[in-house]
């Protein structure tokens, strides 16, 4: 899954897609590097971020998602109104980082639609998260809170098989939390769903290399968190380096799952 932030303050992309046309042509590159599908956002969730209104996250994705029409896309939004919109413009995939929470009508949008929905984890909201976050025990209370707003969807009509979970790494965790989350995918694995793992440029890794003040981490950083949890069981990789991940994971694949595209 690429990432294309069609915004001026995201973490890491942030103002490099906030154009329409350069959000349009890093879509198209992703997708040509080997991205299965593009997930456009238009509200940045980096910590501290402010939030975007209705109006302006639809100014800013519908260029985008009328110039891609008949491109696999994924919408980043927690706002049922942008993803209805990005729904008829042909996304197919929602990808709410509030899990079904930041907005009442979301469930019904995604359940009358039959799109594919990701719920992720976060504690608290953007704003704030990164405020001494702490847990009992992290990896069972991401666990029971995805369990939670899996039955939460089902109930409101949405397919359980139309549905990824996400531990949400960097949305209200320390480095040690998330370190935790990723080395127990297993447990998330077993509330029967495949697993997205958005750990690309996170600021942890560049913490964990050295630089307690790092604001993100690098594309070597990134692969190496995307190679241990593919062996742990991931299946859905948010990246923003599409062409490096992919090839990291098709050897990856080739030599724990003998998967080869290539007879050579
Ligand atoms: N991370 C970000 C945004 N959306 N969605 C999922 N499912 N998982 C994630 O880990 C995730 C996400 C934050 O990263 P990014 O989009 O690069 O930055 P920003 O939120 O500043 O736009």
């Amino acid at each position: 899954m690429g990432i294309v932030n069609v915004t001026p303050d995201s973490f890491s992309d942030g103002g490099v897609n906030f154009e329409p046309e350069a959000a349009v042509a890093s879509a198209r590159r992703m997708l040509a590097e080997g991205a299965a599908i593009i997930d456009i956002g238009a509200e940045s969730t980096r910590p501290g971020a402010d939030a975007v209104e209705v109006d302006e996250e639809l100014r800013r994705v519908v260029p985008v998602l009328e110039q891609l029409s008949g491109v696999p896309l994924s919408i980043d939004t927690s706002k049922a109104a942008v993803a209805r919109r990005s729904l008829e413009l042909g996304a197919e995939l929602v990808n709410d980082v509030t899990a079904l929470r930041g907005d009442p009508e979301m469930v019904e949008v995604v359940a009358e639609s039959g799109a594919y929905l990701c719920l992720m984890h976060m504690l608290g909201e953007p704003r704030t998260m990164q405020n001494e976050p702490s847990y009992p025990d992290v990896v069972s209370e991401v666990a029971s809170f995805l369990e939670e707003r899996l039955a939460f969807a089902t109930s409101h009509g949405v397919r359980e098989d139309r549905i990824c979970l996400d531990p949400g790494f960097g949305f209200g965790k320390t480095v040690e939390h998330n370190l935790a989350l990723a080395r127990r995918l297993d447990v998330l694995l077993g509330l029967g769903r495949p697993l997205v793992v958005g750990f690309s440029r996170k600021r942890s890794l560049g913490r964990l290399l050295g630089d307690p003040e790092a604001t993100r981490g690098t594309t070597a950083a990134s692969l190496g968190a995307a190679l241990a949890t593919f062996s742990r069981g991931a299946a859905v990789f948010r990246v923003h380096d599409v062409r490096e991940h992919v090839e990291a994971l098709t050897i990856a694949a080739a030599i724990e799952r003998g998967e080869t595209t290539t007879s050579a």
